[in-house]
């Protein structure tokens, strides 16, 4: 079995130093490196080359470990008994348009579960980080989701669906239900800082749908090292692959369950 505290501080480094590369690019970028994959999924230069600087000093970190990654530099491989879940940049449309809030996020995988997460959030430069049973940090101090017990002094965090069109009218509804009975809903355009803002609670809660595994692989194990809830919007245990998400702390976990559930059902 691979020694997690000691692979831990070493991740934590890698995801610091590709941040590091993130902050400077951002620094000098111009719209020209911009491309399209799909509709709104933006991607430049900069996600890529991130992304390879991660997947070279992680791989000599585990040689044994396969890829999965948002930018597909390297062959993609979630066979091996143990796999890297990469996003470079998670947060582009934020760094392409020069909002300062972006991160970087990687998790390791062991039979299909996350058992180390970091999530380094470069514009306050704060690095999330945890190990299955060990619990979580943020920047090496222990971090506990929130004691929070009622929606009315709860803030929640979402994504607005920007290119999965399908759920906007139950996630419409879900919003008109959290507007007058919580202190707000932010939408601050990176999952893997929701899920690490809820880690260590600032966020009560977040959910979102659409969503891919390197998104949240390492924000769902963070979430639950920190003492709350993930599941998706089926209920379930929240498979990286199962693109939505709810994660919360203890205290609201069935509130926003029921709410989701009723106005979304299974979307
Ligand atoms: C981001 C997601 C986020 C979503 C953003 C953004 P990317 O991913 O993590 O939850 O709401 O709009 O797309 O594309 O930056 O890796």
């Amino acid at each position: 079995m691979i020694d997690l505290p000691n692979l831990r501080p070493q991740v934590e480094d890698i995801a610091r130093a590709a941040g590091h590369f993130l902050r400077t690019q951002q620094a000098s970028f111009s719209q020209e490196r911009v491309s399209l994959k799909s509709l709104n999924a933006l991607v430049s230069d900069v996600d890529k080359n991130a992304e390879e600087l991660l997947v070279s000093a992680l791989g000599n970190l585990l040689p044994e470990a396969g890829f999965l990654t948002e930018e597909g530099t390297v062959s993609q491989n979630t066979n091996a008994n143990y796999y890297w879940v990469i996003d470079p940049l998670d947060g582009t449309t934020n760094f392409v348009h020069g909002l300062p809030i972006f991160s970087v996020s990687i998790a390791l995988m062991y039979q299909n579960e996350p058992i180390l997460g970091v999530v380094y959030e470069v514009g306050m430069d704060e690095c999330f980080s945890a190990i299955q049973g060990g619990g979580t940090t943020l920047n090496g101090s222990p971090a506990h989701t929130s004691a929070t017990a009622e929606l009315k002094d709860s803030l929640l965090a979402t994504g607005f669906p920007y290119y999965d069109f399908s759920g906007v009218a139950g996630f419409q509804k879900t919003l008109e239900y959290f507007y007058p009975r919580t202190r707000g809903i932010r939408r601050i355009g990176t999952a893997a800082v929701d899920l690490s803002y809820t880690a260590c609670g600032r966020f009560e809660g977040y959910f979102e749908y659409g969503l891919s595994p390197w998104d949240v692989a390492a924000g769902i194990l963070l979430v639950r090292e920190a003492g709350g809830q993930v599941c998706d919007y089926q209920g379930g245990n929240a498979p990286i692959d199962s693109k939505s998400i709810i994660a919360t702390n203890k205290g609201v976990f069935g509130d926003v369950l029921r709410v989701i559930q009723h106005n979304i059902g299974n979307g």
